[in-house]
């Protein structure tokens, strides 16, 4: 027989009649405790431990003495269950949008041959408010810009415009505002009195201090081409493919340009007096240049713009005048611009997409 050494040890400290009471003492506690906690187990329940008026009491103390920790709870869950537009982010100010869109994919498939329809346009962009408006939801977009448009019965080029633009322009993280400045009747064609009416009529609307003026047929095919303003006048369509993508001529301005506040102010804006095509552009060169300012470009890779192809309009002939106003830029600037600006608005329209602002410029002169 194995000997236990634990018995082994105290049958060496006890006699032999001693020894088989305590076991016997033992035996029978431990039955008696075995047997109590199971009648407790088997019957007795949670109550063990807490009868119903002491859980009660329980609870009523608990709540008594941790009372701030169970509002601030209660405030988080009130949060919590609350959407995400209301209260909490007028409170919170929004970090700065990086100087590089994280959103950017670089360079674009633009065709013209697709159709476009308006309403999947609006479907497929849910963030753009009422009048073509966005702002980026999670960071404080770097500028503010007013995008406009001179306009006159190009509504399917503008369809493809809205379609392309409006995508892109929600990836460059921009907060802007899209203005179709429309040009009423059948008179001359002003594009350059139309972007002025377009600078006064935006800031009517909003603080904007970037201004992008787009002709309504330019799409760029590259999203990293940042529709905003830079340190000095930027141009923005510097690789067309109407010109074998490339610029014509050096101090080509024209198709898409962007203008702070400030750059536009210091040059008295834009000419009134360009009827029909032509010009405007070179003089706007020129007023840029003889401010001391420089044009600021992309490279011809990201500057890369398809423009729609399309017949002349009617009513937007070449401008005879066109060089002998370009030859007296400096001495008209100061008196011709913006400080000289007249006009009346016909019609103000809010389209999901767009801002459409129909103008009377007045009639050319005879
Ligand atoms: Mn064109």
């Amino acid at each position: 027989m194995m000997k236990d050494p634990l018995l082994q040890g105290s049958a060496a400290v006890l006699p032999g009649a001693s020894l088989q009471k305590a076991c016997k003492f033992m035996v029978l506690f431990c039955a008696l405790h075995l047997s109590i906690t199971l009648v407790y187990y088997m019957f007795g329940g949670d109550k063990i431990y807490f009868t119903e008026p002491q859980q009660l009491q329980f609870r009523q103390k608990a709540n008594s003495t941790s009372g701030p920790l169970v509002s601030v709870l209660a405030i988080a869950e009130r949060y919590a269950t609350q959407e995400p537009t209301s209260t909490a982010p007028a409170v919170v100010e929004l970090a700065d949008c990086p100087a590089t869109s994280p959103l950017l994919v670089g360079s674009l498939r633009i065709e013209f041959s697709i159709s476009v329809d308006l309403e999947q346009v609006r479907r497929t962009n849910p963030n753009i408010m009422e009048g073509g408006r966005y702002k980026p939801k999670n960071c404080k977009a770097l500028q503010k810009v007013a995008l406009i448009i001179p306009f006159r019965k190009r509504d399917e080029h503008l369809k493809y415009w809205l379609h392309y633009l409006h995508p892109i322009l929600q990836r460059q993280q921009l907060d802007y505002g899209v203005f179709v400045i429309n040009q009423d009747g059948d008179a001359t064609f002003n594009r350059a009195k139309l972007l002025n009416i377009g600078y006064m009529e935006a800031l009517k609307e909003y603080d904007y201090n970037c201004f992008v003026f787009s002709d309504v047929d330019l799409i760029p095919m590259d999203d990293r081409n940042i529709y905003k303003c830079y340190s000095q006048p930027r141009h923005l369509s510097v690789s067309m493919d109407k010109f074998g993508f490339g610029l014509p001529y050096n101090q080509y301005f024209g198709g898409v340009s962007a203008l702070s506040k400030e750059q536009f102010k210091k040059i008295n804006g834009f000419p009134n007096n360009y009827w029909g095509w032509g010009g405007e552009d070179d003089d706007i060169y020129n007023r840029i240049a003889s401010r001391g300012m420089s044009i600021s470009r992309p490279d011809a890779i990201t500057g890369k713009c398809r423009m729609i192809r399309h017949e002349r309009d009617a009513k937007n002939d070449p401008n005879p005048q066109r060089f002998d106003l370009i030859s007296h830029t400096r001495q008209t600037m100061n008196s011709d611009g913006i400080n000289s600006l007249k006009y009346n608005v016909v019609k103000t329209e809010k389209f999901p997409l767009y801002t459409k602002i129909t103008v009377d410029v007045g009639p050319p002169p005879s």
